[in-house]
């Protein structure tokens, strides 16, 4: 394997974009014909005082390209931040698969990555409950592959044909175009509560994935199953995951109304200071491989989206990682203008007849039309693969190639015969030759028909912790609905997957658990399909739980690039902020000296400090632990601002590491930090790696349910 890393100046992807890449240093300023400008205030006019000259092309240029600044936003995963980065493997997976980046671990591989929630506008805040999109497109040495999955390993509908109707129901309701990036309305709850294949994806969704810490703290799934095919021709169907090095965690949802308030950049930022700072994101890739002939092994189908593969089943191999080392240059022309697609696939990776993937072969290039407006998309610089295009496609809006030669059709002698084609061990793609004998039907499996066993396994793997947030997520969820048939229509189903998940909802809700709704709930099926062929059958525990499922089964020790507050006011003790603030940075937390004012602080050894952020300015949520130095003078003045209390209590309500210094002892008995002295994760003079250990946890949540009475 390379042992140097790939940086900007040999990352052959960057070196591509460096081609259309302009800066501005230095430079005159030019009309887009070029020629030089020397007023950008004024316009033309017929006198001073006059009216504006037709004539003047310059403004007629600036405010016309101004007006057609704005291309479609994406239907679904609008908001989004991307990253550059670079893939390495491992080992070479040439049992499996002829892929060349999955093959020669000398290679590294050019990456970019586009995180996005999928409800929301371009505008919306980062932190809505929501899935999150984790698209990856390799620039391979043999041409683009894109892994266009979720944060989640499966997905609401079996079929494409569902995918307008399940996006309807969530996006805002179409006549008052209320709520933005959220799902707790009637239109999704009344479509989830009549197509119960959604409720697998839907538990995902109302648990802490859908409220992520941060885009670095989340597994991404490509969900559907594909194929891997060798040199031989022999298939593996393959399911890839990504494990980020940083464990897997999530914020509170009353965190994440108030994050939404305090920074709605609050991801986009997260991740652009990390790789600014040189804390550079990392995620394993894993494999599940299976067989061909272990196809119909398990107790779901391998072809049904909304199942995952339990990894007490199939483990998930982990064959190479990851890295995101460079922020893009321009959002617009690089996180904007991406085009993903499922069908970006190389020679060695197929298709399996998932038909979701099915559907969304069609979907992705049909959107790029309407998004960026012209078959050329693939010539965008951030969408070009590093290796040559040569075909007979030809011409179009906003054509950037100039094609030579008088041929553009196949095939030809004038032109050579060229360009020719590739034999396959040229690396000719070749379609996996499934064999197929088959009636065309419009129908769907009964295979697909089991809805209850996987969101039950789900809530049966979860910590304690972790069900709690999810009751109160659904409860949350449904008490923002309006008609109560729907609620109870939820309840009922809720109970056919757990009963206490159900019971605890209802009680929140102050509804009953219905016995028997009347209407049918699974409308998916066709209009002259058998209904008895589709009911959603009874719960299976073919596995008691899954420790997998639970956000604690990818730890870290690190708090590299954790965010901690310091509150401090002047006269802190120098000594004790010192060591502490020693401690952290040496361990790549951020640290921010958090003040009454603005400025400077000066310590109790009359030196001065540079103020980070002034109280008003800033809010706890922002951060992931809370230290207090000392100093009478200090303590005094941070014992009059009632923000300081509001750092403390919600500190401590939302399970976080604090640590108290000298007389910061007083305030702490002032707080409700006073109840929670002997908290794992609360300290009074402690050690600095203490401390650090406790964040790297991220949250105590043993301490959650005593925090029921802090009015944070
Ligand atoms: Fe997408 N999806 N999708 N989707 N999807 C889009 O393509 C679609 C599905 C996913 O950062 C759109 O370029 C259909 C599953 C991500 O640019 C669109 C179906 C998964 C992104 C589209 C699905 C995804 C998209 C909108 C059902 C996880 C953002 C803009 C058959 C495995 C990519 C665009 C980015 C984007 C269609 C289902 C993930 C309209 C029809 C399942 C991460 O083409």
């Amino acid at each position: 394997m390379k042992s140097k890393k790939m940086g900007s100046t040999d990352n052959p992807k960057l070196v591509d974009l460096a081609r259309n890449t302009s800066a501005q240093e230095n430079q005159f300023m030019t009309t887009d014909q070029g020629v030089k400008i020397n007023d950008d205030a004024n316009s033309l006019k017929a006198g001073e005082r006059g009216s504006t000259l037709l004539e003047d092309f310059i403004l007629r240029e600036k405010i016309t390209h101004f007006d057609h600044e704005r291309i479609p936003e994406r239907i679904v995963h609008a908001r989004g931040s991307g990253a550059h980065g670079y893939f390495e493997l491992y080992e070479d997976l040439s049992a499996y698969t002829k892929a060349g980046f999955l093959t020669d671990t000398t290679r590294q591989t050019p990456v970019f990555v586009r995180f996005s929630t999928v409800a929301g506008s371009k505008g919306s805040a980062d932190l809505a409950r929501d899935i999150r999109g984790f698209a990856v497109k390799f620039y391979t040495n043999e041409g683009i592959f894109d892994l266009v999955g979720n944060n989640t390993p499966v997905f609401f509908i079996q079929d494409a044909m569902k995918f307008p109707d399940v996006i309807h129901s969530v996006k805002p309701e179409p006549d008052w175009e209320i709520p933005q990036a959220a799902s707790a309305h009637d239109t999704f709850y009344d479509f989830i509560s009549l197509a119960t294949e959604t409720l697998h994806n839907h538990m995902w969704a109302m648990s802490d994935r859908a409220i992520p810490r941060s885009l670095r703290m989340m597994e991404g799934f490509g969900i559907h199953t594909f194929r891997l095919i060798n040199a031989q021709g022999k298939p593996h169907f393959v399911r890839f995951h990504w494990k980020p090095k940083l464990g897997i965690h999530s914020v509170t949802w009353e965190e994440a109304v108030k994050i939404n308030g305090a920074d709605p950049d609050f991801h986009r930022r997260d991740l652009w200071e990390a790789i600014a700072t040189g804390n550079y994101p990392e995620w394993e890739l894993g494999l599940q491989i299976i067989p061909e002939e272990d196809e119909h092994k398990f107790d779901f189908d391998l072809l049904d989206a909304t199942k995952l593969i339990p990894e007490e089943l199939v483990p998930v191999k982990i064959v190479g990682k990851m890295t995101l080392n460079r922020n893009p240059d321009n959002f617009f022309a690089e996180t904007e203008q991406v085009a993903f697609h499922p069908g970006h696939i190389v020679p060695g990776i197929d298709f399996t007849n998932d038909p979701l993937l099915q559907g969304r072969l069609f979907s992705y290039t049909d959107t790029q039309l309407s998004r960026l407006g012209s078959p050329n998309f693939h010539e965008i610089p951030i969408n070009r693969p590093i290796n040559p295009v040569h075909n007979n496609q030809r011409d179009a809006h906003m054509r950037m190639t100039i094609d030579k030669g008088k041929t553009a059709y196949f095939p030809n002698s004038i032109g050579g015969g060229c360009p020719h084609l590739a034999k396959m061990a040229e690396g000719g793609f070749h379609t996996y030759e499934e064999r197929i004998d088959a009636k065309k039907v419009r129908d769907r499996s009964k295979s697909f028909s089991d809805h209850f066993s996987q969101p039950a396994l789900f809530y049966r793997s979860l910590k304690d912790w972790e069900r709690n947030h999810l009751v109160n997520a659904y409860a949350f969820e449904l008490g923002k609905c309006v008609y109560d048939t729907i609620k109870q229509r939820m309840l009922w189903l809720l109970n056919q997957i757990d009963k206490d998940l159900a019971k605890r909802v209802a009680t929140k809700l102050g509804l009953a658990i219905p016995t028997a709704i009347d209407k049918p709930i699974n409308q998916n099926i066709g209009a002259d399909a058998d209904p008895k062929k589709h009911e959603p059958g009874k719960v299976k525990k073919y596995l008691e739980k899954s420790d997998a499922l639970s956000q604690e089964h990818i730890h870290s020790d690190t708090i590299a690039t954790r965010q901690i507050a310091i509150l401090a006011a002047d006269g802190f003790d120098m000594k004790s902020y010192k060591k502490m603030k020693d401690y952290l940075e040496k361990n790549k937390a951020v640290v921010t000296l958090i003040a009454p004012h603005g400025g400077k602080l000066t310590c109790n050894q009359q030196m001065e400090h540079t103020v980070d952020a002034a109280l008003m300015t800033t809010e706890s949520v922002l951060y992931d632990a809370l230290y207090i130095p000392g100093g009478k003078e200090s303590i005094n003045a941070l014992k009059r601002e009632s923000k300081v209390f509001k750092f403390i209590n919600e500190s401590v309500k939302y399970c976080k590491a604090l640590a108290f210094e000298g007389e910061a002892a007083e305030i702490m008995d002032m707080s409700a930090a006073k109840d929670f002295k002997n908290d794992d994760a609360v300290f009074i003079n402690g050690k600095p790696e203490d401390f650090a250990r406790a964040i790297a946890k991220h949250r105590n949540w043993k301490r959650e349910p005593h925090t029921v009475h802090i009015p944070a």
